[in-house]
């Protein structure tokens, strides 16, 4: 299996170029249910630890069905799949153009839950316009058993968060293990209350929000992904789910930038528009790096040859 490895803002994408499983020709979100059913085995191979680290994500490099598309998508991490995934389009973005697949400018990506179009703007700086993205619920109050009250959106950026200002520590990295005990209490209290995302959907990602650092940002972040492994860039899925929180407040106008400062520091600048139907469409940019081009192999009588899970 061929892979490429960049960062977007900090947070790892893998891209998966050859020799990834043979998915047929449907759409994203029918290949992405093929892969989880019968070859989950290489999502573990290409992910997880003896060679990666739970915070990687993956992408699998597809044929589009739909023919003005540049490329399918499909995401996934170190537990299993993603609707879509704003730092790895960004990263997969910057990869391609490395590769010398794709030039500057507009591209269209298909991904499981919809289209998603990208601008090259350099061969680092990539601006993704995202699927619509809404609020679902508004002031959700939890009571979290060592945390007390907790109150926050639901909402979808691609996939489904809960959004957060209540939690009082402070979004530093030598917090990570307590952020993430916290986030983890928060997303136990949605499961036991049974509040979820539309359809009955778990809500996998937890977002809490404080003071960002620099004096440009608007908001600094601090994602749980679903694997227990905290997001190193803004999120761009987390980012898209903040602005439809913003605009259906009215605290955002439309076209207005909203700087989302990461836990690193690292930043995504965020905006929506609005399509004729009224939904928000968000705007993320953000900066990716290529570091690695790797051949991963499978060795015969190797225990960890699909991971250690
Ligand atoms: O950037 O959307 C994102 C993302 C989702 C999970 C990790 N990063």
């Amino acid at each position: 299996m061929r892979v490429i490895d960049s960062h977007t803002g900090g947070e790892p994408t893998r891209l998966i170029i050859e020799g990834g499983p043979e998915l047929g020709s449907g759409s994203m979100a029918e290949r992405r249910a093929i892969f989880a059913e019968k070859f989950d085995h290489m999502r573990r191979f290409a992910v997880n630890e003896p060679r990666s680290f739970d915070a990687m994500v993956g992408a699998l490099l597809c044929e589009p069905v739909d023919k003005s598309c540049t490329a399918g998508l499909i995401f996934f991490n170190n537990v299993g799949y993603l609707g879509m995934c704003g730092h790895g389009t960004i990263g997969a973005a910057v990869t391609l153009a490395y590769m010398g697949r794709i030039g500057l400018g507009i591209h269209k990506f298909e991904t499981p839950v919809g289209i998603v179009t990208v601008n090259v703007l350099d061969h680092h700086k990539v601006q993704i316009e995202n699927i619509a993205s809404y609020r679902y619920h508004h002031a959700v109050s939890l009571d979290v058993p060592g945390l007390g009250k907790i109150v926050g959106d639901v909402a979808w950026g691609g996939n489904w968060f809960f959004l957060t200002e209540s939690v009082e520590t402070n979004l530093v990295l030598s917090n990570v293990q307590e952020l993430t005990q916290k986030a983890e209490l928060i997303r136990a209290e949605l499961i036991t209350t049974g509040i979820c995302g539309k359809d009955g959907a778990e809500i996998d990602h937890i977002e809490i929000f404080g003071t960002p650092h620099s004096s440009l940002a608007n908001s600094r972040n601090f994602v749980l992904c679903p694997g227990g492994q905290y997001d190193r860039s803004p999120c761009g899925t987390g980012t898209s789910a903040k602005l439809a929180c913003l605009a259906a407040s009215d605290k955002l106008a439309e076209h207005k930038d909203w700087i989302q400062e990461s836990i690193l520091g690292s930043t995504f600048i965020g905006s929506y528009r609005r399509d004729l139907t009224g939904a928000v469409i968000p705007r993320i940019t953000g900066t990716a790096f290529v570091v690695a081009e790797t051949k991963l192999v499978q060795q015969a009588n190797d225990p960890f040859a699909f991971g250690i899970s």
